[in-house]
């Protein structure tokens, strides 16, 4: 199928390529690269850039179009975008084609043509395939690019699967890029008010010994996420960091990997202080929050016990 997609891509017309909402370097890559290797396509991203991929529109000067009203365009080609919703804007599905890696979804089935393989780690790793395919190569600043995607996708290698190092190698060799240029390509400095929030959070921190396991709490006023991380590259498998705004309250949850194989998941803890607290909350095993109205120090005493009365049941030892 990929070969049909080169060709209707190589057959002449506009083609405008849709990223989702608030594009990652990912999708952005992936973009350029097809931009780069295929004649007149313009990169639409009516939902704009994350803040990482601006930093790398900058450093590969890849222009993007957000405003799409004055585009030309016979067909879409979207990339990235697990589903229709995040799109930002209504668009004629039937001219679409959508290359993807996210879990299959029935919603793209009026789609002209839907390449979905969920077997890839990154969108970059598809589209490097794509371009194979019409006997072609990357150029260097392309390369660069989808080995950027390849890279943050899978979280610097730590989610990646087999195939993408084995791209990512060859792309390596073929352009003479080192794995340093990569990494570097994008250098993302920590404002200082955001690293001052870290240090005060470090300043204020408690914690809790379960076993083998440390459970660190701590309260601010910002970056409640960011001093989160920073609490758990200090040493802490779960971390705890809430602000309180007036009646308001906001508290972030992180852990690491090894507690989520273990079966710690924050979004259904955090859930269950929320309906206890009657607020909201929720998120992923590894990643949650909570907000609403109430004692920030009421609601960080509740998600501490709940989070070592898990950790005594899952067996608070390491092996
Ligand atoms: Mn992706």
């Amino acid at each position: 199928m990929l070969q049909s997609i080169a060709k209707e891509l190589a057959s002449g017309g506009d083609t405008l390529v849709l990223l989702h909402g608030n594009a990652d370097p990912d999708a952005l890559a992936s973009a350029f690269a097809v931009q780069e290797a295929f004649p007149k396509v313009t990169i639409g991203v009516p939902g704009g850039l994350d803040r990482i991929s601006k930093l790398l529109a900058k450093e590969l000067s890849i222009e993007t179009v957000e405003d799409l009203s004055k585009t030309r365009m016979d067909r879409l080609l979207i990339l990235d975008t697990s589903g229709p919703e995040q799109l930002n804007g209504d668009f004629d599905l039937s001219k679409a084609i959508v290359v993807d890696h996210h879990t299959k979804n029935e919603k793209w089935a009026g789609a002209k043509i839907y390449y979905c393989d969920d077997g890839k780690s990154s969108c970059s790793e598809i589209v490097n395939e794509l371009i194979s395919t019409s006997g072609k190569e990357p150029s260097r600043d392309a390369a660069l690019g989808l080995m950027f995607g390849m890279l943050t996708d899978t979280g610097y290698f730590k989610f990646a699967r087999p195939q993408t190092l084995v791209t990512f190698s060859r792309l390596m060799e073929r352009h003479g890029i080192q794995m340093d240029e990569v990494m570097g390509l994008v250098s993302v400095d920590v404002d200082i008010s955001e690293r001052v929030s870290q240090l005060k959070g470090a300043q204020r921190l408690k914690y809790w010994k379960v076993g083998d396991y440390l459970v660190a709490v701590s309260q601010g006023s910002a970056f409640e996420a960011s001093v989160c991380k920073a609490l758990l590259s200090l040493g802490a498998d779960i971390a705890f960091v809430g602000s309180q705004r007036g009646e308001q309250f906001r508290v972030s949850a992180r852990a690491t990997q090894a507690m989520v194989r273990k079966g710690v998941h924050l979004g259904k803890l955090l859930g269950g202080v929320g309906s206890e607290t009657t607020n909201g909350g929720g998120g992923h095993p590894g990643a949650a929050g909570l907000s609403g109205t109430g004692d920030v120090e009421a609601i960080l005493n509740i998600s501490v016990e709940n989070a070592v009365k898990l950790l005594k049941k899952l067996g608070s030892s390491r092996d």
